[in-house]
């Protein structure tokens, strides 16, 4: 028997990483996106999104971010897709349509594909609950972006690594919904 564990020593040279990110609440979701690239960059990872390791997704809110989440996973060019996004409850109802379709959608992206699609969609009841996720006290950003490395590396070894041209790896059925790759020049300024 054979035991698995992602590690965060390996080589990540290869690693190519989407962040998708909603725009929604950006003074929280901005944040993320930092604590995020601290981790990656401090692993070894180019974060400059000109540079092709790291390709940055803009959506407008967090209802978005499953979508295209799993259109990203199916261009078989990821090894890890990290989804941030701040679902805050307000006094409306919003909030549990919006935070339950996206937590479904992440994981059936993930489910579908075979690519890990990390959930870093904060939700909370009020903005200062959700900034102290975003760096007032910790920022879940970084544990997000350390869950993508793990679950890279974990997938590496188990020889289900989607990163590559083929669409081989895609299951049944969506081997021609692959997209081109996004232009990171395109992506944001991160
Ligand atoms: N989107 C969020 O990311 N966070 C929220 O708190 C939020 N609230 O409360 O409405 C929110 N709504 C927008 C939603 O994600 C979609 O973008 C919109 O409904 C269009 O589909």
């Amino acid at each position: 028997m054979a035991v698995f564990e992602g590690t965060f020593a390996g080589d990540v040279s290869s690693f190519r990483m989407a962040i998708v990110i909603g725009r929604f609440n950006d003074l929280v979701t901005d944040k993320l996106i930092s604590g995020c690239q601290d981790c990656l960059k401090r692993h070894g990872i180019d974060i400059e999104p000109n540079n092709g390791q790291v390709d940055y997704v803009w959506v407008p809110g967090s209802y978005e971010i499953a979508m295209v989440a799993r259109q990203l996973a199916l261009t078989g060019t990821y090894d890890a897709i990290i989804c941030l996004g701040a679902v805050i409850r307000g006094q409306t109802l919003h909030f549990d349509y919006v935070s339950s379709e996206a937590a479904k959608g992440v994981a059936a992206a993930s489910f579908q594909t075979g690519v890990p699609v990390i959930f870093g969609v904060l939700t909370v009841d009020t903005m200062q609950q959700a900034l102290e996720r975003a760096g007032i006290k910790s920022n879940l950003g970084w544990n997000y972006a350390l869950n993508a490395l793990e679950m890279a590396s974990l997938m590496q070894q188990i020889g289900n690594n989607h990163n590559s041209s083929s669409s081989a790896n895609l299951p049944p059925g969506n081997e021609t919904i692959a997209l081109p790759k996004v232009a990171s020049q395109n992506a944001g300024d991160y």
